[in-house]
């Protein structure tokens, strides 16, 4: 975490406090909103040094966010009234910015400990509290524990023999230098085809000497549909703004759409490309979870939409050998079980001559050497500036990689090293007044973040609200609650196609974590619903 220091932390040793929240992006500060009007005393402990989450921490070049506002903000007047977009998908810099309106607006900073990294976290039943310690040796006391970590809190960089050999600039995507990296004229790659590293060709195509891109697996990229926003019509929408915040919550994803009513086949072929059609113009997810209902669940209608998005992209791309790379004839998974990326003009980066594709699965990377990178058939590929676009231990890395304890004393790393269990998307069997959103078993990767964030936070809300009006203790998912838990994860997940390929929903790209869904499947109204449903008795908890 190095240089993201910056500013101590707000608080000293030995605090005490009714609830701790760690991380301070869309989860961590929307828990604090709802915890404070309910009077608690309420502190963040955020390893950064200011608001933002994943958008403090990943400025790579050319990073923005794949939802589009005014869905992808917080659904609270106070902050929404006075505050302006000038795109539809804003970049890292407008997101942080929004952060430090939705600062100026609720005051969160004040209650806010930056530079504090949760390394240690184990509840003591008699007393009824959590005590929590951080890197630098400081101690903390609170009855309830939320764990606001998001889904990409653990970068991950492959074991690449030599690396520390490189004797150029080399960063991560999610580590980027604040001040940049000057790439103008220089020879650049990147190594993952994610949305990071989507987003870093993109931006860097135009700027650089060269470019070689080093693909794994293809990214089914669609057009993300940028555009601008004006100030008089996002003052005319905002009267609206209630109505579609409760609307987002009774879409599939979180989203302002939801998948079309009708199957594929029961359109014939010109409706079905009039259909997607419409879809792809628009751009963003729509051709994804606005597609045919059976889309992500029947592989001839999978195909089908896979087919009409490599015959748009494959010809965008004029060189045969990279447009049989970056969209192939036959599909590299079904499409859509991987997140497709929102690009602008990613494709026609390799229409340049100094822009290339490397298909690692043919020429692997055999090793970094100071110059650069040599490939498996021997060629040694120089660079002065390389991203290493890789992703993160996914969904689970930042709870696991905390140190959180069971009551028994058994680290969460061990009790998940083979799965990841939890009740509801929100608590795990064992971890008393825990509370986690925005990470395992939640809508999450599914879904728009800020959309899941406000169901599952204002779940959180409620739940700690009754322990207090009950006078309990605590509360602690039954270990039966959590497997039948489980069991519904995976029955979700199973019904459709992303159990045929290994993506972030599936365990990521992390070697020898466990392949299995991570996400609550069944969208967001029946996750609201399901977990709703479990307030009023306690269904699943043992309550003392
Ligand atoms: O990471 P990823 P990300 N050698 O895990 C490849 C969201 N996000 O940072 O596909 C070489 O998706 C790997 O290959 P493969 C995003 O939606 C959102 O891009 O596993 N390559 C893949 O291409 C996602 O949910 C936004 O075969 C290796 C890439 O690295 C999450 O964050 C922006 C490799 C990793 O892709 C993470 O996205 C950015 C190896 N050993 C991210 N190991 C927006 O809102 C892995 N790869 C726009």
């Amino acid at each position: 975490y190095a240089h993201r220091r910056g500013t101590t932390g707000n608080y000293a040793d030995n605090l005490e406090v009714d609830a701790l929240i760690v991380g301070a992006g869309f989860g961590g500060v929307f828990v604090l909103h709802e915890l404070r009007k309910l009077g608690l005393k309420t502190v963040i402990f955020e390893a950064g040094n200011d608001l933002g989450g994943t958008w403090r921490w990943n400025n790579y070049p050319g990073a923005r966010v794949d939802s589009e506002v005014p869905e992808y903000e917080y659904s609270i007047p106070e902050v929404f009234k006075d505050w302006t977009w000038t795109t539809n998908y804003p970049n890292y810099q407008d997101l942080r910015a929004y952060f430090a309106h939705v600062d100026k607006v609720l005051d969160i900073k004040k209650d806010c400990a930056f530079d504090s990294v949760v390394v240690d976290a184990k509840f003591n039943e008699s007393e009824g509290k959590w005590t929590v310690k951080t890197e630098d040796g400081r101690t903390a006391k609170a009855k309830y524990l939320v764990v606001a970590a998001g889904f990409a809190a653990k970068r991950y960089i492959p074991d690449f023999k030599g690396i520390e050999s490189f004797k150029g600039v080399i960063h991560h995507s999610s580590f980027w230098p604040e001040e940049g990296v000057d790439v103008k004229g220089k020879k650049c790659a990147v190594i993952g085809t994610g949305a990071s590293g989507v987003q870093i060709s993109q931006e860097w195509g135009p700027e650089v000497g060269s470019l070689k891109v080093f693909q794994r697996t293809p990214n089914l990229a669609v057009p993300m549909g940028k555009k601008p926003l004006t100030r008089e019509e996002q003052q005319a929408c905002k009267k609206h703004y209630p109505r579609l915040y409760e609307l987002r919550e009774k879409c599939f994803g979180g989203f302002l759409f939801s998948w079309s009513e009708k199957n594929t086949f029961e359109d014939n072929y010109e409706e079905q490309e009039a259909f997607y059609h419409s879809l792809w113009d628009h751009g963003g997810f729509g051709y994804w979870l606005g597609n045919y209902k059976d889309m992500l669940f029947d592989p001839k209608a999978n195909r089908r939409a896979y087919d009409f998005w490599a015959k748009n992209v494959r010809s965008r791309i004029g060189d045969p050998r990279k447009r049989d790379l970056l969209a192939p004839l036959e599909p590299p998974h079904a499409f859509g079980v991987k997140r497709p990326c929102l690009e602008q003009n990613f494709y026609e980066q390799f229409n340049r001559a100094n822009v290339d594709i490397i298909d690692i699965n043919k020429t692997s990377i055999a090793e970094f050497r100071p110059e650069g990178i040599l490939t498996s058939d021997g060629t040694l590929h120089e660079f002065d500036v390389i991203a290493v676009a890789t992703g993160f231990d996914i969904v689970t890395g930042g709870m696991t990689n905390m140190g959180l304890h069971s009551v028994n004393g058994t680290p969460l790393k061990e009790e998940w090293k083979s799965a990841a269990n939890t009740y509801l998307g929100t608590t795990i069997s064992g971890y008393p007044n825990m509370f986690h959103l925005y990470g395992p078993h939640g809508p999450t990767l599914l879904s728009n973040g800020p959309s899941s964030v406000e169901v599952q936070g204002r779940w959180i809300a409620d739940a700690i609200k009754k322990i207090h009006r009950e006078g309990l203790k605590f509360v602690d998912p039954t270990p039966e609650a959590s497997v039948e838990w489980k069991k519904k994860i995976n029955t979700l997940s199973d019904a459709s196609l992303f159990p045929t390929t290994r993506s972030t929903y599936m365990g990521g790209s992390l070697p020898g974590k466990a392949f299995e869904q991570t996400n609550w499947a069944g969208g967001i109204p029946a996750y609201k619903d399901t977990i709703r449903a479990a307030l009023p008795e306690w269904k699943g908890f043992r309550v003392v």
